[in-house]
């Protein structure tokens, strides 16, 4: 059986990805979002169960940078928890009978497959630019929100480069494109990175707050108390500009925000800057046992009053 305490190269996601298809068909779906600069597909996973009624959306995804293993480690994992526990956990029970999970377990596959291979600390896309003389697009800087104004670079060697245009990448192209389309019914947008410990509210690319910032912070630190309770973890909640100290343009996050999203949080998982992206493997399951429970949270929340 599959090892959710270790990181897996890609080819042994795209497996688990088939499997766990397959394996609770009645509950989980497996679509194709688009495809990736390389041609590789891109696969997301709608869980809940089948209803006459129309569902609300918690859309997540994992997997954005591509050296941020615990990221897609932890999709993978709370895809585990929802197929196996929503029989015994009371919230899921009822929440997967009014809301669908959409979840992309790993969205930048090429810069993933790229930090397996040859390059750990790699971030962007694998894109090349003036004649192959430099690769990958940051897709964090890519979306369309005052795309390139701030916080991110013009520069193809640049870690943040924003890109030829908003939506210039495949793989933004594809997840715009499937948000765009349920946005209306997307009550939830989660994006899942490393490190930090945080989570992270409107705005990258300017001091102002989101009109639901009231609400979202009441959210998160609801959330953010009950993860203490897990393993005694705290991150920092605030509005990402001020929390993480840096601005950013392009950003799903905003994006997401931007298109009427009401709450939209981008996670800063484990840990601190002790080992950064290189996370070790045996603090896989701490961290996405707490990182569920913050969630559920949110999610329960959700369900409860909407
Ligand atoms: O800079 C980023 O893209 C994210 N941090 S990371 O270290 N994982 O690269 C933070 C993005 C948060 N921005 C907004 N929510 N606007
Ligand atoms: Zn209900
Ligand atoms: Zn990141």
């Amino acid at each position: 059986t599959y090892d959710y305490t270790q990181y897996h190269p890609m080819n042994e996601i795209y497996d688990w990805m088939e499997q766990i298809g397959e394996k609770n068909n009645d509950l989980v779906t497996k679509l194709y979002l688009g495809s990736t600069y390389e041609h590789r597909p891109i696969y997301y996973f709608k869980i809940g169960w089948p209803s006459e009624k129309k569902k609300k959306i918690m859309f997540m995804d994992c997997g954005f940078h591509a050296r941020e293993w615990i990221s897609v480690a932890f999709c993978q994992w709370f895809i585990k928890e929802l197929v196996s526990t929503h029989n015994t956990n009371a919230i899921l029970g009822k929440v997967l009978k009014e809301f669908d999970f959409y979840i992309v377990p790993v969205f930048n596959i090429d810069g993933y497959i790229y930090t397996w291979t040859t390059q750990r600390l790699w971030r962007k896309n694998r894109a090349p630019f003036e004649n192959g003389t430099c690769y990958g697009v940051d897709l964090n800087r890519n979306f369309d929100a005052q795309w390139c104004t701030i916080g991110a670079s013009r520069n193809c060697s640049s870690n943040t480069f924003c890109g030829p245009s908003a939506e210039s990448e495949p793989e933004t192209k594809a997840l715009a494109g499937l948000i765009g389309r349920i946005k209306s019914d997307i009550l939830f947008y989660l994006t899942m990175h490393s490190y930090g410990k945080m989570i992270l509210l409107p705005y990258g690319y300017k001091d102002d707050v989101s009109k639901d910032h009231e609400l979202m912070m009441s959210v998160a630190t609801k959330a953010n108390a009950k993860m203490k309770e897990k393993h005694n973890n705290e991150y920092a909640v605030g509005p990402s500009a001020s929390v993480i100290g840096y601005y950013d343009s392009g950003s799903s996050g905003d994006w997401a925000t931007d298109i009427g999203i009401k709450f939209s949080y981008t996670f800063e998982l484990r840990d601190n800057g002790t080992y950064g992206f290189q996370l070790p493997a045996d603090q896989i399951k701490p961290t996405c046992e707490e990182t569920t429970t913050a969630i559920m949270s949110m999610v329960e929340y959700v369900h409860d009053n909407y």
